[in-house]
This record gives C-alpha cells, sequence and structure tokens, in this order.
C-alpha cells in the first residue's frame, strides 16, 4: 500500500506541457489544462506529465513505479477501479491504468507536441470549460423529461453487474431464425424458458435473495422484489431519473419536438460514456505501438492474451451499459428485458464503437493507450475473428458517422426487439420505433438518406461476428477452463457464457 501525498510541483520544463517553452497555442488554453481531469484517477490535474494529463499524486506514483524495482500485483482480477478514493488501494491496477492511457517514460524524451496533439488537448480543456460553463448554468435552468446526472466512470462500479443466474439459460427455437447455425454456437448464451407464453418468451431471472447483483447499479439487491424504478433510485446509483409515465405521449405519439430531445439525449448520454472524444482520438493517431511492444503483446501466452483482451473488453462493455441506462426508454423497460437486451447486445455497440477509434490510413484501432494492428492480438490465436473484426471496424469507419450518428445507430442495435428472453417485446418495438423515427430525422436533417440502408446492412453482420465471438470462447474455454472461471472478469462471464457451464467443465 503507497500513501500518497502528492507532490511539490515538478517544474521541470520536460515533464510539464502548461509551462512547456514549445512555442504554441494561445497560452490561456494551455495554463488552463487543469480543467481536464486526471487521466488515472478524476482528481485535479496538475499538467501532462510522462504524456498524459495527470494530478500530481498519479505523477509521483508513476514516476516512482519506474524507478522502483518492486514489482506490483494485483491481489484481485487485475480489474479494480481507480479513482481519487480508491488510487491507493491496489498499485498494480493503477500502474496498469497509467500505462494504458499512455504514459511513458519517452513521453519526457519527446519535448514537443504536433500541432495535432495541441489541437486534439485545447478541443478537451475547451469542450470541459464548456461543461463546467453549462453545468453553472443548469443550476437555474428547470431539467427536462429526461433529466439525469453525468453517471460515474462505469468503471468504479462493482464489475459483477448482470445477477448471477440461478440456472443456465437454455436457447428456445422460437427466437431469431439461428438455423444457419450450430444449435450448440449462438451469438446469446441462450435463456432458460422458466416458462414461456405463446407470444414470445418470458425468463424467469430468478435469485436467492441477497446473491444477486444488478447490472443497473451493480449493487447486491433482492431482485425479488426491485423494479427499476427502485434499483434506479437506489443509494448510490448514479442515475437519478424524475418519476416517469412510461404511457406519456412520449412514447406513444413522438412529435418532431420529442424526435429533437430524444436525439439530444442519446447524444449526450454517448458523449458520457465515450472513453475518448473524435478530436482527442485524432490527436493520438501518432501514437502507435513499437515493435518491442507489438513483440511484447505476442510473446503472452494464449491464456495470458485472452485474459487482458476480456478484462479490456469489459471495461468497454461497462461504457456500454451506462450508456444503455441513459437512453430514454430503455431504463423504463422492465430489468428483465433491460438484461436481455445488454447480454444480446452490448458486445454489438463495443463493435460499432471500435470503429471510432479505428485508423483506415493503417488500419490500426486504439487499444491500450495506442493504435494496433491485427498484428498486436496475434496470441489470442483466432485470426479470423480478429481479421473480421477488423474489417467492420475499418468499413463502418469509412462511413465517417458523426457522433450524433454513431450515437443513435447505438442506441438502434440495443433496442432491438428481436433478442431472445424478452418479457415485453412489444414495448422494446415502441422505444425501438422512437429510435427509428430519430436516426431517420437526423441522417434527412444531415442530407444522408444514403446511410440509412448502409446502417441497417451492418446488423446482421454484428450477429455474425458475436456469434463467431461466442463460438471462439468456447473453443477457448474447452482448453481453459479454470482461467475463464477463476479470471475472466464476472461481468464478462455472465455476458458471454453461463458460469455454471464452467463450472460444470471446471468438475469435469
Ligand atoms: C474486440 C477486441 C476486444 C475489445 C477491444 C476494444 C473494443 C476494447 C476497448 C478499447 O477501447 C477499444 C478496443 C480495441 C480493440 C478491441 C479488440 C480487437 C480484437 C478483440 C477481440 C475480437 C475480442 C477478444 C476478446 C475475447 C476473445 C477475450 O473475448
Amino acid at each position: 500500500m503507497e500513501n500518497d501525498e502528492p507532490e511539490s510541483p515538478d517544474l521541470s520544463p520536460a515533464n510539464t506541457l502548461s509551462r512547456r517553452g514549445t512555442p504554441g497555442p494561445k497560452k490561456s488554453h494551455l495554463t488552463q489544462i487543469e480543467v481536464i481531469p486526471c487521466k488515472i484517477c478524476g482528481d485535479k490535474s496538475s499538467g501532462v506529465h510522462y504524456g498524459v494529463i495527470t494530478c500530481e499524486g498519479c505523477k509521483g506514483f508513476f514516476r516512482r513505479s519506474q524507478s522502483s524495482s518492486v514489482q506490483y500485483s494485483c491481489s484481485r482480477q487485475s480489474n479494480c477501479p481507480i479513482d481519487r478514493a480508491s488510487r491507493n488501494r491496489c498499485q498494480s491496477c493503477r500502474l496498469k491504468k497509467c500505462v494504458a492511457q499512455g504514459m511513458s517514460r519517452d513521453a519526457v524524451k519527446f519535448g514537443r507536441m504536433s500541432k495535432r496533439q495541441r489541437d486534439s488537448l485545447i478541443a478537451e480543456v475547451e469542450r470541459h470549460r464548456q461543461q463546467q460553463r453549462l453545468q453553472a448554468n443548469s443550476i437555474q435552468e428547470p431539467q427536462s423529461l429526461l433529466a439525469y446526472r453525468p453517471g460515474k466512470e462505469p468503471r468504479e462500479q462493482s464489475s459483477h453487474l448482470i445477477p448471477p443466474l440461478s440456472s443456465p439459460y437454455h436457447y428456445s427455437p422460437i427466437e431469431p431464425d439461428l438455423s444457419g447455425c450450430p444449435v450448440e454456437v449462438h451469438p446469446y448464451p441462450g435463456c432458460h424458458v422458466a416458462d414461456s407464453h405463446a407470444a414470445g418468451l418470458a425468463y424467469k431471472v430468478t435469485h436467492k435473495k441477497g446473491e444477486s447483483f444488478n447490472l443497473l447499479t451493480g449493487r447486491g439487491v433482492d431482485s425479488t422484489r426491485s423494479t427499476p424504478e427502485a434499483i434506479l433510485n437506489m443509494p448510490g446509483s448514479e442515475m437519478r431519473f424524475q418519476p416517469f409515465d412510461p404511457e406519456s405521449s412520449f412514447f406513444s405519439y413522438p412529435t418532431s419536438l420529442h424526435i429533437e430531445e430524444l436525439c439530444a439525449s442519446i447524444l449526450r448520454s454517448h458523449r458520457e460514456t465515450t472513453q475518448y472524444r473524435p478530436e482527442e482520438l485524432q490527436g493520438l493517431r501518432w501514437k502507435v505501438f513499437s515493435r518491442e511492444e507489438i513483440h511484447a503483446y505476442q510473446s503472452k501466452s494464449v491464456d495470458e492474451m485472452w485474459q487482458h483482451c476480456a478484462v479490456r473488453l469489459t471495461d468497454a462493455v461497462q461504457y456500454v451499459v451506462e450508456f444503455a441506462k441513459h437512453i430514454p426508454g430503455f431504463r423504463q423497460l422492465c430489468q428483465n428485458d433491460q438484461i436481455a437486451l445488454l447480454k444480446s447486445g452490448s458486445m454489438e455497440v463495443v463493435l460499432v464503437r471500435m470503429s471510432r477509434m479505428f485508423n483506415t490510413e493503417n488500419n490500426t484501432v486504439f487499444f491500450d493507450g495506442k493504435f494496433a494492428g491485427t498484428e498486436l492480438f496475434k496470441s489470442l490465436a483466432c485470426s479470423d475473428l480478429i481479421a473480421n473484426v477488423f474489417d467492420f471496424a475499418h468499413n463502418l469507419c469509412m462511413l465517417r458517422l458523426t457522433e450524433q450518428q454513431m450515437a443513435v445507430f447505438s442506441a438502434l442495435v440495443l433496442l432491438n426487439a428481436d433478442r431472445p428472453c424478452l418479457e415485453n417485446r412489444e414495448r422494446v418495438q415502441r422505444a425501438r420505433r422512437d429510435v427509428e423515427l430519430a436516426l431517420n430525422h437526423i441522417l434527412h436533417r444531415d442530407n444522408q438518406e444514403t446511410l440509412l440502408h448502409k446502417l441497417y446492412q451492418r446488423m446482421p453482420l454484428l450477429k455474425s461476428l458475436c456469434l463467431l465471438h461466442i463460438e471462439k470462447l468456447r473453443w477457448f474455454r474447452q482448453l481453459y477452463p479454470l482461467t475463464v472461471h477463476s479470471l475472466f472478469p464476472p461481468l464478462y462471464k455472465e455476458l458471454f457464457g453461463s458460469d455454471t457451464d464452467i463450472q460444470t467443465l471446471a468438475t469435469h
């Protein structure tokens, strides 16, 4: 446990951007870099240190971690949340986050920032200043119907966000036609129908009292009694919705005003839950992995690299969960359906969002703080999956979606009334219809109606990619059942494979 008193500011020009002598943009922007919170723990930052905007505490921690020969290790699952309060609890995860955000001793040698990097930083400073102005103003303005507080970083919530299910799901043939694929492999880890209804499948997510975690808050709940509204308003939950009448006109007769409001709300949700802004990613395109760094990834064993990617993927999924919780109409669905939509749709949204982080010039994707090509994932031993995922990201990136288009498309991917195990399909369809109208609206406004067909065309592709992903996981789990059971994040296991199967495998 490292005590972590912020140290006296390090004024060496090499280590701070705001005092850097290099000529650059208007002084005012750089002197206000502290409006951007520390990228590691969210505390107040003091400048760019080792290539990343951090607070004094994290700067000092990283410097000490580079000089000391000590090896840090995590006593949990290497996915400890790192924030202002918890940053001293796990040095291993803190250092991992520093590296993931791009902190590096090399940054000291860089000395200068390119124009693109400076522009990206200025854009981020400007956005934070705007957010501060908005927050200052919003105290006076009456909050809109869909008012919500920006959620905490999804990472700060429990990683076990999907309730452990008392019995494995079994896939039902009534659901989407997947006859083309072997019964044992389908995109959704199945859903056990405790009692099916003629109109569709209702699956009972039965829990023993106190044993469940709730996807929507990551907290233990007695879900036998909870309702989404009650869960949403649990202490500690990040979502504070005003009481909402789902049957209100907003959902039954969307007017253009409602659609405009829906678009704006989905865009806000998207912006609050994407780890990087487009302009930031643009400014980071120069950060590609060196040959040595790529070799280090390729030297990982198959199970090590799978565990590493599983943690990264789970991180990304948690942001998608927060995005979903902010989508008007999603939180009005019953908890069963919210979980069913996330179980089958969150990976698809991760892949959609991956296209935002893709550089089509060199076919690389932003991963672990730098841009990586397919070769970095070689030790996953699933080159076909990687190739298909990169192809998908490349082709979607080529459409050059705006953030608004990306946000509404992501909401449409999630609100899919054809997913298995839904209890109230009609209600999902109603929420989806409003998002469809929203997508039509913004593409018409942007004079890009031709994109509509192209986006709808990509949905079956997303499903087949997730089907392939599940197939690979089943292959991996046959070889390394205990790795998946003991080292994969609980949320990953809940999303992509029933834990019960793993226990069965582990004991046979
Ligand atoms: C899809 C991916 C895992 C997830 C990686 C993500 C989406 C993670 C969040 C980052 O911000 C962006 C990012 C970049 C690359 C993505 C990886 C590319 C290939 C890899 C596999 C297809 C999934 C492997 C995960 C597995 C097999 C452990 O489930």
